[in-house]
Order: structure tokens, then sequence, then C-alpha cells
């Protein structure tokens, strides 16, 4: 036991009367105590340990071929009143859940070890930080936990004496059957229990389930935010940083923008970027007014197809040791690791993600599954912040939207105020991709990216983002939209990403010091062209202006898209977003 504290002792006691382990144990967090669970996993082959040379301290783990994936359609908010989780989730009674998983739970871990893992998201000390605990019967669990989190018998610290503010989290493996899989959430209960799945996302429930779903609530009720959201500095010549927080939704980029590399020009002058975070971000208004941000996690839990030196290079070096990969393709020539869009050379000697003898060279099967994983230390990335761990967090000049448009979105535009940019996020959209669908174009909204993650009513979340503005009296950050995604008429991307994306971030702090004007158009403000610098860019600035274009017709049907969207929400969409559309259709007709 690593605390005398009444309430988690009592918890913790119940878990076990449930459970029925073999054998308990409590994480400390030391590395003597992690280094016999890296054994035992190794010598019970659910981890393999990797070439100790080339890739120090890292191990490779394979899933079930049925468990590669977050559930949504498992996934459940359990409030007492059906309306406070909302039309964006899914929904049980809390009592008639808790019946059903307790008959699951029961005895679950009988010859099994259960693992008790004191954790928190957010740095030791900090008055931004909460503690989780995290019980589960998965060594895997336990050291992914160990490099996602702070976590072990220091993680008390942040708990004051017999305080009743922690989240409880009980996980088992049981059988991965996905017929009884389930990760659930009672957030008026401060509690999650997850069952029969071992992937990342539904397992190491100090990420979605607490530091978004449980902390939005948590962050409602106390005034704070848990947002979806990387969070990068830029530092000038004169070594002053200032801080961006970004919300995209997946496969938009993310984990690249926060680990960006600046480009040249950019980087002659003296410029620099830190990651701070690439996930998520939890927000609260200072003293000053400002917001403030935190990056509650302590590693990178990234997909590994598509990353290589050129993608990213920070999130390829940060997994060179103590990572470990989830279903990537085994190299045997030299026990390392391999995914897709590693390089040109697949090896021709390997065992693939699920197990079977795998050539690179010659299969047309993939290597590494599509949602393979590396759960990285944040210390591991060349670019991460000095602040890192700052008890206070950074505090944010701008909040970025984005998603993936063809067509509608101009690269990067302003919002007319804080309402106006609640609003630009509240309808938030991507396309899906021909890769993804086969139908190109079709309309995802995804408010503030959290559509998955919000762990309460939408539309009181929305009440909330407005409140916040309101609260910190003119100091929030300016919001801004961007979309690199616009495309020519043969379907080619217009804008070239990646490191280039920081000229249009270099705009936005513009913008956010007053040291430019734009264009007022009927969405927002949008670039003069000569602000954006395109030096050693081989594009033009008819192109430019091709991409900052507000075509009137396309943005009539966003606004009655928008009302369609809206009407899921009708009984508790504020009133200030409904203006907000109404002021978009008048501004389009003028
Ligand atoms: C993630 C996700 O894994 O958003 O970060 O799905
Ligand atoms: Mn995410």
């Amino acid at each position: 036991m690593l605390t005398t504290n009444k309430n988690v002792l009592k918890w913790v006691q119940e878990m076990v009367d449930l459970c029925k382990p073999e054998k308990v144990v409590w994480i400390d967090g030391s590395e003597e105590q992690l280094n016999e669970l890296r054994k035992k996993a190794v010598d019970s082959k659910e981890l393999i340990e990797l070439n100790q040379q080339k890739l120090k301290g890292c191990y490779l783990h394979r899933t079930k071929q049925n468990d590669v994936a977050r559930v949504e359609d498992k996934t459940f908010i359990c409030t007492k009143n059906k309306k406070d989780a909302g039309p964006t989730n899914n929904w049980c009674d809390p009592e008639e859940m808790y019946e059903k998983l307790r008959k699951l739970f029961d005895g679950v871990m009988k010859n099994r070890t259960m693992y008790i893992i004191p954790y928190s998201m957010g740095p030791i000390g900090s008055h931004m930080s909460k503690v989780g605990i995290e019980i589960t019967d998965s060594i895997y669990v336990v050291l992914n936990m160990n490099i996602m989190t702070r976590m072990g018998k220091d993680a008390f610290l942040n708990l004051k004496e017999d305080s009743n503010d922690f989240v409880r989290g009980l996980h088992s493996k049981a059988d991965i059957d996905p017929d009884n899989r389930y990760i659930v959430h009672f957030p008026e209960d401060n509690t999650i229990w997850s069952i029969n799945s071992a992937y990342g996302g539904n397992v190491l429930l100090g990420k979605k389930c607490f530091a978004l779903r449980i902390a939005s609530y948590q962050g409602k009720n106390e005034g704070w935010m848990a947002e979806h959201m990387l969070i990068l500095g830029i530092e000038d010549p004169q070594g002053d940083v200032k801080y961006i927080a970004a919300a995209f939704p997946s496969a938009c980029g993310k984990t690249n923008l926060a680990m960006l590399i600046p480009p040249e020009i950019y980087k002659k002058e003296g410029y620099k970027v830190w990651t701070v975070g690439d996930d998520i971000a939890w927000i609260k208004i200072g003293e000053d007014g400002r917001f403030y941000a935190i990056n509650p996690e302590n590693g990178f839990f990234g997909v590994a197809p598509g990353t290589n030196e050129k993608s990213n290079f920070n999130a390829l070096e940060s997994t060179k040791k103590d990572t470990i990969f989830t279903n990537v393709a085994h190299d045997l020539k030299d026990n390392t690791v391999w995914w897709e869009g590693l390089n040109e050379n697949p090896p021709e000697n390997a065992v693939d993600w699920k197990g079977n003898p795998w050539n690179g060279k010659e299969s047309s099967e993939k290597g590494a599954h599509p949602n393979s994983r590396f759960t990285a230390p944040a210390r591991n990335c060349p670019s991460i912040s000095k602040e890192f761990n700052n008890k206070n967090g950074v505090p944010l000049s701008a909040i970025i939207f984005g998603g993936r448009r063809a067509k509608t979105t101009p690269l990067v535009y302003e919002s007319f105020s804080w309402q106006h940019g609640v609003f630009i996020g509240a309808t938030m959209a991507s396309e899906t991709t021909a890769a993804a669908t086969g139908k190109v174009g079709v309309i995802r909204r995804d408010p503030m990216a959290m559509l998955p993650f919000c762990g309460y009513n939408m539309g009181d979340y929305f009440k909330h983002w407005i409140e916040m503005g309101e609260k910190s009296k003119e100091k929030a950050p300016k919001i801004f939209n961007v979309n690199w995604f616009r495309t020519d008429e043969n379907g080619k991307f217009i804008w070239p990403g990646y490191g280039d994306n920081m000229r249009v971030l270099m705009w936005i702090l513009k913008r956010c010091n007053g040291e430019v004007d734009a264009e007022k158009t009927s969405i927002g403000f949008v670039p003069k062209t000569k602000d954006l610098n395109l030096n050693g860019l081989n594009l033009n600035e008819e192109t430019l202006k091709e991409i900052l274009s507000i075509d009137k017709s396309l943005w009539e049907k966003e606004a009655e898209e928008i009302e369609e969207f809206f009407k899921k929400f009708e009984g508790t969409l504020p009133e200030e977003l409904k203006q907000e559309l109404n002021n978009l259709k008048e501004r389009l007709k003028s």
C-alpha cells in the first residue's frame, strides 16, 4: 500500500472483493519494479524484447486481431439523466450498467495479479493536475501507463489527505471478448470501467477516458476545459515564445503540427518550434485572465504508419528508446520494427502484426496494422518544450480549429470574436478521403474534434466554451481556422503542408500581436496575400489567392448544413450559436 487515504483504500478493497485476484501489487513506479514486470511480460511472450543496441528499452506487443482500435459503439456515458449525456453519446442508466458490468467483473481476476496504478495527469505538484488510479490485470497497461502518465507513488503527492478527488479506473482484459467489450464512464462518480479489450485507447484509462471524457465533465463543473488539442510554442530570434493550441479531427496531422520543423527561411533567422503536447490540453484561466494550458500526458501514443524522417523527424526520434510498439511488423533480421511508410525498404524476413511470417518485398498484405502505434516518452522528443513540466502551464495566444476540406474552407481565417470562434469550432467538419471510404467529400461534423470524447451534453459543452470566453475578460486567445487540404482541379493538394504550415502560424501570431491587418469577408478575417511569407516556396500569389478565396455558393450550402446539424442539439444549443448562424447567413446575403 502506498497511501493511507481512506477513500482510496476503501475503493481498492471493493474492487479486490469484486475481481477476486490471486495477488495484489501496488505500482510504486520504481525502475526495479518496472524491470521485474518487463521480464515477466517477456517470459510470458506478452512483450518481445527488441534489439537493445539499436532500440534501447524498446518492446513489441501484438494485440488480438479483433482488438485494434477504439470502439465508439461500445463507449458509454452513464449519467442519471439521459439528457446529461446528450445526443452525441451512447447512454445507459448507471445502475443498470453497473449491474451488467459487475457480473462481467465478478471473479474476473481469479488466478491473475491485480495491479494498482496511481498516476497523475499533469505535472506532480501542479494545481492543474489530477490524480487517477487504474486497477488492471495487464502488465502491458502498467508499462504503457508508465510512459503516458506520471505513474507511481509520487502521484499521491497531488492527493490531499483523505481527498476523494481521484478518478477510479477499473480495467480487465477478461477474455478480450468483442461481444462483451465495454468502455464505460460514470462522470458523476469519477469512475471508468473498461473490460474485454487490451487496445491502448480503450485501456490506458488516463488518456481519452479520463483526460478527455471525465475531465471535460469536471472542467464544466469546476470552470476549466479539457480539449482534444496539441500545444506548441514558437520561439522568435529574441527568445520570446508564443503558444498555440490546435484541435483537428484524427488523420489531419495533429502530431505532425505539434512537432513541426521550421522551413529554412525561419530556421536561418533563428526561429524554433517547441512541442508541449500532441493530443490533449487542459486549460485554466489565470489571474490575469489569460488561458493557460498543460499537456496532462507524459508521452505520445502515436500512429506508426506514415511516420518517417521526412513526415515527422521528431516523432521518429522519440521512438528510438524506451518505447513500446503495438501491432507493427517485426524485422527478424536485426530484431527491429518496421511499418508502412517508414521507408521504401520493407524487410524480407519479418513477422506481420498478426504474428504470421511476412516478406515485405513480396506480400500484398500490410506488415503493420494501419492503426499500429508507438508509446514513446515525451522526454525523448528533440523538440520537447522546456515548459513541458511547468506547473502553471503555458499562456495561449491562439486557438486553431481545422479539418480536411477540399474546397469550402480557405487556408486560414480568423474569427470576428470569441463567440464567433466558438461557432467555428462547433461547426468544424472534415471530408472523408477516397482512401478511407471510397467516397470523396462526405462531410463529418466533429465539433472541436471532441465528438467521441465529450463526456457530457455537447450543447452544454458549447455553452461552457462561451462562458469561458466571458470569464477571461477579453484576454482569451484569438480563434482561427485552418485548412491545409484545399485541392486543385486534379484533386491535388495545393498547399505544401508539413513544415510550411509554420508560414500560416506566423500570420496567426502577427494577427495576435496586431502587426498586420486583414480582409474582412463574410466568414471571418482572411490574410492579405502580401502578409503570408512565400519565400522559398514554389507557390505564386495567384495560387495563394485561390486557396484564400471564399465561394459564396458553397458557404450558403454550408450554412444550410450547419442549420441541419444544429437541430441535433435542440433544447441545449446556446442562443449565441443560433445568432452566429444567422449572422453568417446575413453576411452571405450582403
Ligand atoms: C487518438 C485518437 O488516438 O484521437 O489520439 O483517436
Ligand atoms: Mn487523439
